[in-house]
């Protein structure tokens, strides 16, 4: 019998997950994570089982835009792939929105909504977009104060039941400028009947199934610039489920993300309420936005992790060189750099998750931590995305061949990735908004603490120098901003990128060798060989 490749296979994706079971154990009391555990284990073997297997299987359909019925009649109809209508029910019975809401478990209930999250992403063919979406809806409404909207959405968006619940849509890209929201063309009306009117074009519209959305818009009257713009809450669907004032042009021809349902829109009068008055329409949205910055980080985390896991089940079954590839000693040098990067994410994003826990339960260091969010939040989302991106790439390489074919499910995950730098910002427009954050809460004394604390408990020498790292490194990139601000020319945001990856950089590292720390503690070396082999990886940003 010729020889015929092994191909990868996934197990249990909880159970198999060291670095996420490590940082849980450290995270959460024991007895929450006795309770939460048999949630997540059941998660990680939908991940690693049917979800996979039906994503594998579904892997060549996509969504398909019906415009007219068969009598001509406009309809606009979206049909979903079957991966995305098993995911809004498995999402939706897990709770992986509804969990940070319901706050079972104080503020740790963030850390428990984002662990399903992690583990529900990568088998699901991006539905944690709507979810994210849906999670910062809510989010922006609460933080408004808008009670009748927060009475009317909330119970939908937050549903463990999948008839009734609702995910959000977020309309803000139109064709003058993704990043620079402020010369947004959509125009509200108010008619006679006191009911507001959208009109306008948005250009990216993702999960346009999505049962409400937030929209940016000009009311009738206002200045240009971002000031004039408010923020709409829109139901696009009458109560029969047709379309009310909105056109569905077409369905984006997308690199990555193709199971999503991307949209361009016309508003021709879609029905809209103001959430938050009728100016400052994104720092009304602005709470949205820091929520779905998170779910990208943890979705970047979590694409690290599909692919360190096939990558690694690959070298543990295929052979080279006489040997299985694991045990030649550049691919294993490799794939532990690789890991090293993945586990610096996973620290990163779920430390947002935990500081957006403290500040939605109000227990702990509220004002610290809304202070240490508002910074961490754009470095995190960069750092991140872009390691996402170098991960998936490398992954698809240690495949070899196969994972340059498209039903090795790699070069997906390498197409995936490459969005998570793109939209909620970009690399560059999110350094540009770390260097304002900076200025406005004395962000790099903010980190400056973060890392002090957590090198308050580094007792092993190695560990130690990696801390003293960290902060040597936070230390240079502040002296930076204060040498370039001081220059009074465009070095600051020249050097933003630089900045902020150095800052996320030396934070992860602070992270790892502050977990290392516990974990030895507990007789488990292996965290300490990951911050050893980050810090090694490089702290110091080169582009
Ligand atoms: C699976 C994971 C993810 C799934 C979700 C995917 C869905 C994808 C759909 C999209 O991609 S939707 C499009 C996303 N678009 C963006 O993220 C826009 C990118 N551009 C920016 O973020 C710009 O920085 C920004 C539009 C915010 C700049 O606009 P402005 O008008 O120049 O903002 P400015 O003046 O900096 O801020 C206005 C106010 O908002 C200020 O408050 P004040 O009015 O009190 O002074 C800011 O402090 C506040 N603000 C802005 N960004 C904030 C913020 N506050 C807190 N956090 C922030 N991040």
């Amino acid at each position: 019998m010729p020889f015929v490749q092994p191909s990868p296979r996934l197990g249990n994706q909880y159970d198999d997950d060291a670095v996420l079971r490590s940082y849980l154990r450290r995270a959460l009391p024991p007895d929450v994570l006795r309770e939460i555990e048999p949630a997540l284990r059941e998660m990680g073997r939908l991940a690693g089982g049917p979800l996979h297997d039906l994503q594998r299987a579904d892997r060549l359909s996509e969504p398909v835009l019906v415009q007219t019925d068969a009598w001509g009649n406009r309809v606009d109809r979206v049909e979903l792939t079957r991966v995305w209508r098993e995911a809004e029910r498995v999402a939706a019975e897990a709770g992986v929105v509804a969990t940070a809401y319901e706050r079972r478990h104080g503020r740790h209930s963030r850390v428990h909504g984002f662990a399903l999250a992690y583990l529900f992403t990568p088998s699901t063919d991006f539905y944690g977009c709507p979810l994210a979406m849906a999670d910062g809806a809510a989010r922006a409404l609460l933080a408004a104060g808008a009670d009748e909207l927060v009475a009317r959405a909330l119970p939908r968006l937050t549903s463990r039941d999948p008839a009734r619940v609702w995910v959000s849509g977020q309309w803000m890209t139109e064709l003058p400028g993704g990043s620079d929201v402020s010369r947004t063309e959509t125009v509200a009306r108010r008619g006679d009947d006191g009911v507001w009117r959208l009109h306008g074009r948005k250009w990216f519209v993702s999960a346009v199934t999505a049962p409400m959305a937030l929209a940016l818009a000009r009311p009738e009257g206002n200045p240009p610039g971002s000031r004039g713009l408010a923020l709409f809450y829109v139901e696009p669907r009458d109560e029969d489920g047709r379309l009310q004032g909105v056109r569905v042009e077409r369905l984006k021809d997308k690199l990555g993300t193709r199971k999503l349902p991307t949209a361009e829109l016309t508003l021709d009068g879609v029905p809209a309420v103001p959430v938050a008055g009728l100016t400052d329409g994104v720092r009304a949205v602005a709470p949205m936005l820091n929520v779905t910055r998170t779910w990208n980080a943890i979705t970047a985390a979590a694409l690290m992790r599909r692919g360190v896991a096939l990558a690694t089940d690959h070298a543990a079954r295929r052979e080279a060189f006489g040997r299985p590839l694991r045990d030649l000693p550049l691919h294993a040098d490799t794939l532990a750099g690789v890991e090293a990067e993945l586990e610096a994410a996973l620290h990163l994003a779920f430390r947002l998750a935990e500081g957006l826990g403290v500040v939605e339960s109000g227990d702990g260091d509220v004002a610290g931590e809304t202070a240490l969010l508002r910074v961490l939040t754009p470095i995190v989302k960069l750092t991140t995305a872009r390691q996402a991106v170098a991960v998936a790439s490398e992954a698809v390489e240690a495949l070899g061949g196969v994972g340059y074919i498209e039903d090795s499910g790699m070069p997906a995950l390498l197409r995936d990735a490459q969005v998570l730098s793109i939209w909620e910002g970009t690399t560059n427009v999110l350094a540009l908004d770390a260097l304002r954050a900076v200025a406005a809460v004395d962000g790099v004394r903010v980190l400056e603490g973060e890392l002090r604390r957590r090198a308050a408990s580094l007792a092993d020498p190695g560990l130690a120098a990696l801390g003293d790292v960290a902060r040597s490194t936070v230390e240079e990139a502040g002296r930076w901003l204060e040498e370039a601000s001081a220059r009074e020319s465009d070095a600051a945001e020249a050097g933003a990128r630089r900045f902020a990856l150095q800052l996320g950089r030396a934070t992860a590292l602070a992270l790892l060798a502050h977990h290392a720390q516990w974990a030895l503690d507990q007789g488990d070396a292996r965290p300490a060989a990951a911050a050893r082999r980050f810090a090694a990886n490089g702290v110091r940003a080169t582009g």
